[in-house]
C-alpha cells in the first residue's frame, strides 16, 4: 500500500477509513456511508481539516487539550525521552526518573493529603483501579463484605467493563453484559431535567439525601464508596445546586464511606482551580486523573491516593498493573504540561480572566428563544434546549432531535460544539483569549439562529405532552 498523507484526496482517506477503522461511540455502517470528517493539524484552538476549513474547538478534543494545540516544548520533551528511555515498566521493584518526578509533582499540587499516584494509561484504566483499590482497603481493613461502589445516573467514568459499570449510561448498560455485581446508582443532581416544582436548593438536598438512603438500605457495612464527577461532564455539563456537595461531603463522613472524585476532566483548571474537588468543597479520599493531565498530548491517566488509604493498601501486596503504567514518554509529557500550566499561570488565566469573560456571555444566551437554562463553572458550561423556558419543557421529538440539528449547524460554521441530548456544551482549551472568545460567540448565536429558525420550519418547536 502507499503511504497515507494528509495530501491524499478527502474522499480516498474516508474511504480507507470506512473500509477499516472502526470508530468509538458510533454507528461504524452509516459513519462509512457519510464519511468521517478528517482533522490533519491544529494550532491554538483551531483544528484545521482536509479540505482546509479552520475549526474552533470549543471541546479542546475531548475536554482534554487543556493548553491549546501545537505546544512544541511537548513535542521535544517526547522525542528527547524516547531517546533517552523510550519504555521501562515500574513492576517488580523498579522505577524510573519520568515517573518518579510526575508522582511528586502531582502530589504537591493535589490538595490536603492526597499524595501517592497509581498510574494508568487513561480515565477508564484508572476507574476500574479505583474499584479494586477501595475493595482492597476495606477488605485489608477485616470488612471484604463492605464492598458496594454508589456511583450516579447519567455519570461517565469510561468504556471499559468496570468503569463503564461505574457509570450511569444506561445506552452503555444495554449491551455487553453490564455493570458488574456490587455497583448501586443513585439519581442524578439535574434539576432542570428532574427538578419538578421543588426549588434548585430543595433539589440538591433531595437528591444528596438518595446517598443516604442506598447506604441506610444497602447497610453502613456494605457501602465502600460514593464516586461522583464534581461537575458531571459527558452527562451534559450537569452543575449540582449548591446544596448538594456539603450534605455529599456530610454523609460520606457520618458513614464511613470513601470518597472518589473523577477528576478526569474537572482537573488541572478547567473549573478555575487546580481541581474541581477544591470548586465544589469536598475533601475526597481518592481522584481519578486522565485528559489535562498531559492536555491530551500523550495517554496517561492515574489515582491519586490519599496517606489513609495508600498506607492500608502498602500493607498488602496489591495485585494490579498495567504495561504502561507511568509510561516514561507520557509521564515526561505531562510534566511537561503541568510545567506550562504553572509557569504560564494558566489556571490563574482561566479564574480571572477567560472563565469570568466566558461566563457573563454564556449566561446572557438564555435570552436566546431556544435556550432554557445557561450553566457554567471555569471552562465548562452547558445550555439547556427547550420550546418553552417557563415550564422547562423537553420538545416532543426524540430527546437529542433538537440537540442534533443545532450540533450539526455548528458543524456547518465551523465551531465544535457537542450535544448530549437536547444540551448544548463546552469545554473550550483553557488558553482561549477574549478575542476567541468573541469570535466563538459569533459562531455560537449564528448557529443557535439558524438551528431555532431550521426547527420551527419543520414544525419541531413543540413541547412534549
Ligand atoms: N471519567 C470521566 C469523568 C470522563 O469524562 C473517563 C473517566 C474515561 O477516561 P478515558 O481516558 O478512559 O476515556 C472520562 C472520559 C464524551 C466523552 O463524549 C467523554 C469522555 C470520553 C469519551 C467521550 O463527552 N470522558
Amino acid at each position: 500500500m502507499s503511504t497515507i498523507t494528509n495530501h491524499m484526496p478527502t474522499a480516498e482517506l474516508q474511504a480507507l477509513d470506512a473500509a477499516h477503522h472502526m470508530h468509538p461511540f458510533s454507528a461504524n455502517g452509516s459513519l462509512g456511508e457519510e464519511g468521517a470528517r478528517v482533522i490533519t493539524r491544529a494550532n491554538g484552538v483551531y483544528l484545521t481539516d482536509s479540505e482546509g476549513e479552520e475549526i474552533l474547538d470549543a471541546m479542546a478534543g475531548l475536554w482534554c487539550v487543556n493548553i491549546g494545540y501545537g505546544r512544541d516544548e511537548l513535542a521535544e520533551v517526547a522525542a528527547r525521552q524516547m531517546r533517552e528511555l523510550p519504555y521501562y515498566n515500574t513492576f517488580f521493584k523498579t522505577t524510573h526518573v519520568p515517573a518518579i518526578a510526575l508522582a511528586a509533582k502531582i502530589a504537591e499540587l493535589a490538595p490536603g493529603d492526597l499524595n501517592h499516584v497509581f498510574f494508568a494509561a487513561g480515565g477508564s484504566e484508572a476507574n476500574d483501579t479505583n474499584i479494586r483499590l477501595v475493595r482492597t482497603y476495606w477488605a485489608e481493613k477485616g470488612q471484604p463484605d463492605k464492598n458496594i461502589i454508589i456511583s450516579r445516573k447519567n455519570a461517565y467514568h469510561g468504556s471499559s467493563v468496570g468503569s463503564a459499570s461505574l457509570g450511569g449510561m444506561a445506552g452503555m448498560h444495554a449491551q455487553g453484559g453490564i455493570p458488574i455485581p456490587n455497583i448501586h446508582h443513585i439519581n442524578q443532581p439535574n434539576w432542570w431535567a428532574e427538578g419538578g416544582d421543588t426549588s434548585p436548593e430543595e433539589f440538591g438536598l433531595a437528591r444528596a439525601r438518595e446517598l443516604e438512603e442506598a447506604i441506610l438500605e444497602l447497610g453502613e457495612d456494605r457501602v465502600a464508596a460514593f464516586i461522583a464527577e464534581p461537575v458531571q461532564g459527558a452527562g451534559g455539563v450537569i452543575v449540582a445546586p449548591d446544596t448538594y456537595w456539603p450534605e455529599i461531603q456530610r454523609i460520606c463522613d457520618k458513614y464511613d464511606i470513601l470518597l472518589i472524585a473523577d477528576e478526569v476532566i474537572c482537573g488541572f483548571g478547567r473549573t478555575g482551580n487546580w481541581f474541581g474537588s477544591e470548586t465544589v468543597g469536598i475533601k475526597p479520599h481518592i481522584m481519578t486523573i486522565a485528559k489535562g493531565l498531559s492536555s491530551g498530548y500523550a495517554p496517561i491517566g492515574g489515582s491519586i491516593v490519599c496517606d489513609e488509604v495508600a498506607e492500608v493498601i502498602g500493607g498488602t501486596e496489591f495485585n494490579h498493573g498495567y504495561t504502561y503504567s507511568g509510561h516514561p514518554v507520557a509521564a515526561a509529557v505531562a510534566l511537561e504540561n503541568l510545567r506550562i500550566l504553572e509557569e504560564e499561570k494558566i489556571v490563574e488565566h482561566v479564574r480571572d480572566v477567560a472563565a469570568p469573560y466566558l461566563k457573563e456571555k454564556w449566561e446572557a444566551l438564555v435570552d436566546h428563544p431556544l435556550v432554557g437554562e445557561a450553566k457554567i463553572v471555569g471552562m465548562m458550561a452547558s445550555v439547556a434546549l427547550t420550546p418553552d423556558k417557563a415550564s422547562r419543557a423537553k420538545f416532543a421529538s426524540e430527546p437529542g432531535t433538537i440537540g442534533y440539528i443545532c450540533r450539526d449547524r455548528c458543524f456547518a460554521n465551523n465551531l465544535i460544539m457537542r450535544h448530549v441530548g437536547d444540551r448544548m456544551i463546552i469545554s473550550p482549551p483553557l488558553i482561549l483569549t477574549p478575542a476567541e472568545i468573541d469570535e466563538m460567540f459569533v459562531r455560537i448565536h449564528k448557529s443557535l439562529d439558524e438551528a431555532h429558525a431550521e426547527i420551527i420550519e419543520r414544525g419541531l418547536m413543540k413541547s412534549a405532552s
